[in-house]
């Protein structure tokens, strides 16, 4: 587990004197938690009782941890479609991409082409079907779609 960072998660208490009156026996510390939209790993922080005074001693337990329990879901990636069947008169394909389950923080995601009995190049030729892609997707807190281009022959070739 990382330790909680003070700036970004809670707000920093270095020492918080509580003063009991008489009969009073019970008291609370209240530490603000700062609520983001980033996933991110539980992180926690921990609370000790010292300097008591009056007389009064320190019991046990004079320690307590407090987990910070992540509530953001980032989500996960799926195309849209299992399959794309694209017009070759168009010259690209367009596939989607969705981010499903969840949309919490910036995230992103990378991608690329792999040849299947098409042949991928750099630039569109004789022997080239397609324009090998490869790149990032960035989505931003919120978003749920982005797509993918990839430029294909126009020319139409019978399968290998
Ligand atoms: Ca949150
Ligand atoms: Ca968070």
């Amino acid at each position: 587990m990382r330790r909680a960072a003070a700036a970004s998660h809670f707000t920093h208490l270095s020492t918080y004197h509580q003063v009991f009156q008489e009969n009073e026996y019970k008291k609370t510390v209240t530490v603000p938690i700062i609520n983001d939209n980033q996933y991110e790993a539980d992180v926690d922080f921990y609370v000790i009782l010292k300097n008591p005074h009056g007389g009064t001693g320190i019991g046990d337990p004079s320690v307590t941890r407090v987990t910070i329990v992540d509530d953001d879901e980032p989500g996960e990636f799926e195309f849209e479609d299992t399959h794309y069947h694209l017009d070759c008169k168009t010259g690209k394909v367009t596939l989607r991409v969705m981010r499903e389950h969840g949309f919490d923080g910036k995230v992103s995601m990378d991608y690329s082409t792999v040849d299947a009995t098409a042949v991928g190049g750099k630039t569109l030729g004789a022997n080239v079907d397609y324009v090998t892609a490869n790149g990032t997707l960035h989505f931003e807190h919120g978003e749920t779609s982005k797509s993918i281009t990839v430029d294909v022959s126009k020319t139409v070739k019978e399968a290998k």
